[in-house]
């Protein structure tokens, strides 16, 4: 039996007949689409907010260190000391008891700074204790300065203030000029294999094109092999390294803390931003499928309804939040939220709580609004608080507490 489909929480809302749909693709051998994904209904952020009442529980943000230019990501070191990406291309350190290291590591590797590109996640190895790997997103200019570039993995590790060891691990191709939609976020599963979250570059039909990074979600050895089970390996006419394609532009993923799948967010289009559940080969269905519109005229993309083939989002929300940062919460220190997923709104200048049954948002909370401005990265703290980073020229690192 296919686990992912007899997870508990699927019958409580399945209706009757895609239940028995369900059971009767679990039943077949080998069914090329888990089918209870595809009949899991969208919940509708503004459906969703409007049933919530107040907040579970009231939170404040406390600045803990300011004066970070455009912080973009933030990774605890097991020593309790943060690193924090700066997207215009510099990666600084802050000890354990919130000092600024006013000098940044050396040895980042050159980034392009154009539009949204620039350097993005920094995420220690899960081993990072025994082997100090550490692993950068950033989008890469083209080695022949034609103005081309693109989202690029490496991992180094951390000697004396710079960054030794380089090797580089992945760069998306085709690179190009359009300073859109470039994604960045890494994640590592219990496994040890390692996921980069891309975009379509702006250039939404890439999205779809099977010879084409843009758009997806791609899966790695932690030295950047391609594992030899991804989906499309050994399909000529598809690249090995995708997992899953159709994604808009993803700058937030986390592994969910009891299932072990990877859970992304990306940017829609006006409207439309989306919650989902990455799976191995599936198709999230960007541009031909989208609950968002184009930006100004409001004329509808693509086809905007459920379709065979192209996975349906967990989460959308219209209008849009500008969604950024993503994090589970699974610490003791604020009880109420144990098993919420928290998001950043950029737009939105909020943190979202979303309380989960299984699958299904069933509550969504907006905190901090306007407070600490565009919210960029959400993660939870070995302190079991949260801690966030907001986009601004003077952004900060937050901490985030009950009141
Ligand atoms: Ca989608």
């Amino acid at each position: 039996m296919n686990t992912k489909i007899s997870s508990p929480t699927a019958p409580a809302w399945a209706p009757a007949a895609c239940l028995a749909g369900v059971l009767a693709a679990a039943a077949a051998v080998a069914a090329p689409v888990a089918l209870a994904q595809q009949h899991r209904p969208t919940s509708f952020s503004k459906d969703v907010v409007a049933a919530t009442p107040a907040p579970a529980v009231a939170v404040k943000a406390t600045a803990m260190v300011t004066g970070l230019n455009r912080p973009w990501s933030v990774a605890w070191l097991p020593n309790g000391d943060m690193l924090v990406t700066e997207r215009g291309g510099t990666l600084r350190r802050i000890s354990a008891d919130f000092k600024l290291d006013p000098k940044p590591i050396e040895g980042v590797p050159t980034v392009k700074v154009a539009g949204q590109a620039g350097l993005f996640d920094v995420v220690p190895h899960p081993q990072y204790a025994s082997n100090g790997w550490l692993y950068l997103a950033y989008a890469e200019p083209s080695p022949t300065d034609d103005g081309e570039y693109g989202t690029a993995l490496m991992r180094a590790r951390l000697k004396d203030g710079r960054l030794a060891d380089q090797q580089k691990l992945f760069a998306m191709s085709p690179k190009s000029r359009r300073g859109f939609h470039l994604g960045g976020k890494i994640v590592f599963d219990s496994k040890g294999f390692l996921y980069l979250t891309l975009g379509d570059r702006g250039e939404m039909a890439r999205a779809q094109a099977p010879r084409d990074h843009a758009g997806s979600v791609i899966r790695l050895h932690d030295d950047g092999r391609v594992p030899a089970d991804n989906p499309f390996v050994g399909k000529p006419d598809q690249l090995p390294e995708v997992f899953s394609r159709g994604n808009r532009n993803m700058q937030g993923a986390a592994l969910h803390p009891t299932t072990g799948e990877l859970w992304t967010h990306e940017h829609g289009p006006q409207g439309g931003d989306e919650l989902n559940i990455i799976r191995a080969g599936r198709n999230y269905g960007w541009p031909t499928i989208t609950y968002g519109v184009n930006y100004g005229t409001g004329t509808k993309i693509g086809e905007s309804t459920p379709r065979e083939g192209f996975e349906q989002p967990v989460h959308a929300w219209i209008p849009s939040i500008g969604i950024s940062g993503m994090a589970f919460y699974t610490a003791d220190a604020i009880p109420a939220w144990k098993g919420s997923l928290l998001v950043g709104g950029l737009s939105g200048q909020s943190l979202v709580r979303l309380v989960l049954d299984g699958e299904r948002v069933v509550r969504e909370e907006r905190l901090l609004v306007g407070e600490v401005g565009r919210v960029r990265d959400v993660r939870m703290g070995p302190d079991g608080w949260v801690y966030l980073v907001n986009d601004a020229a003077e952004g900060s690192l937050w901490r985030v507490q009950p009141r």
